[in-house]
């Protein structure tokens, strides 16, 4: 019989990428989708409108405990992915609430859930570097102390804790990914490296002349998504659950990523980019990177891929748009 997921945040980026390698693991996969989502395949679902026909989408809110626990009952998922979050950092400052409420209480929704009708199944929660936030080391690893810097890092935290709570109180197997920070031709626009790559790409073809931006000299972790929900699989693969920093262990500045991404197509950055106060945080993370010895070492998990390839796939893809467009 075919092993059964249950992917939330299945129409974003990382979820993408998951349900492709889940299909491919023969999986029968299904999604948590917001009604509107359904409603309009067209914007909110052009990341997996390729595998329409091969998975199963059902409508449910991260805010309504009765519809996602109705869910979890009727789908008795083997693995539960929970990858659903509002994910943009920069958007927690302007709406702490909304932030916590659907970070927090969504990923209890989820856990709890599956405690009460699914309990058998193996459950990944997504955390993320932003939880580490401002750390007093590099790199940074699993024993890290947390010191967030916006809501959606302390919504993080609050989710990380239950999941934890949730594996040593009632024994799920649940675990969580510390994922810094991953990026691909999918990365929504409002991120700063796709930010980066599609205007990079309407530069070069003559449909925009500036970019508009804020701290240039953070420093990020930055890794191909694609490779990243591999290591989410293989933490739900293992006998015990546990909590994984999955990193390439290389960090680069915003600044590395625009010259590379400008020179690539010819162009200088500094000839288009803008220092836009209000695109700055009120408090931003200086510097992450990750030590993943720990995936490495027991899940067998490993990245290969370079830097410069990541930011070269990403302005490619982005100059096929805009030809099209
Ligand atoms: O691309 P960002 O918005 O990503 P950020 O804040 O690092 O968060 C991403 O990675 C986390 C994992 O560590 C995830 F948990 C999270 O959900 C998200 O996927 O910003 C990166 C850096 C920041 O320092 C920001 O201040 O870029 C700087 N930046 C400079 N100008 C900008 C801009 N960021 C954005 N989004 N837009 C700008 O114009």
């Amino acid at each position: 019989m075919k092993r059964k997921a249950l992917i939330s945040g299945i129409t974003g980026q990382d979820g993408s990428y998951l349900a492709e390698s889940l299909l491919e693991k023969d999986y029968e996969v299904h999604g948590v989708v917001r009604r509107v989502a359904i409603e309009d395949p067209e914007h909110r679902l052009w990341r997996i409108k390729h595998i329409l026909g091969d998975i199963e989408l059902h409508p449910a809110s991260l805010e309504s405990y009765p519809s996602i626990f109705r869910l979890m009952r009727a789908v008795q998922p083997n693995e539960v992915y929970h990858l659903a979050a509002q994910s943009f950092v920069s958007y927690s400052f302007e709406d702490e609430f909304s932030t916590l409420n659907t970070n927090i209480n969504g990923t209890h929704y989820m856990l709890s859930s599956v405690r009460e009708v699914a309990s058998r199944a193996r459950f990944y929660f997504a955390g993320s570097s932003e939880m580490i936030g401002e750390a007093n080391v590099t790199p940074q690893n699993e024993l890290t102390p947390f010191h967030p810097r916006s809501a959606y890092g302390i919504s993080k935290v609050a989710g990380f804790e239950l999941t934890r709570n949730y594996r040593e109180a009632y024994r799920l197997h649940a675990s969580s990914g510390i994922l810094f920070n991953h990026e691909s031709p999918r990365r929504g626009f409002e991120f700063v490296t796709r930010k980066i790559t599609s205007h990079a790409a309407k530069v070069k073809l003559g449909l925009s002349n500036e970019l508009r931006l804020g701290n240039l000299d953070a420093y990020r972790d930055w890794c191909h998504a694609g490779e990243y929900v591999r290591a989410m699989w293989l933490m739900l693969q293992q006998d015990a659950p546990d909590d994984y920093v999955i990193a390439t262990g290389e960090a680069h500045s915003v600044r590395e990523f625009l010259e590379i991404a400008f020179r690539y197509v010819g162009l200088d950055y500094q000839d288009y980019v803008v220092s836009d106060p209000q695109l700055y945080r009120p408090a931003d993370v200086t510097l992450l990177r990750g030590d993943s010895s720990k995936a490495r070492a027991r899940l067998g998990w490993s990245y290969n891929r370079s830097f410069l390839d990541l930011v070269r796939e990403m302005v490619d893809r982005d100059l096929e748009y805009y030809k099209k467009a």
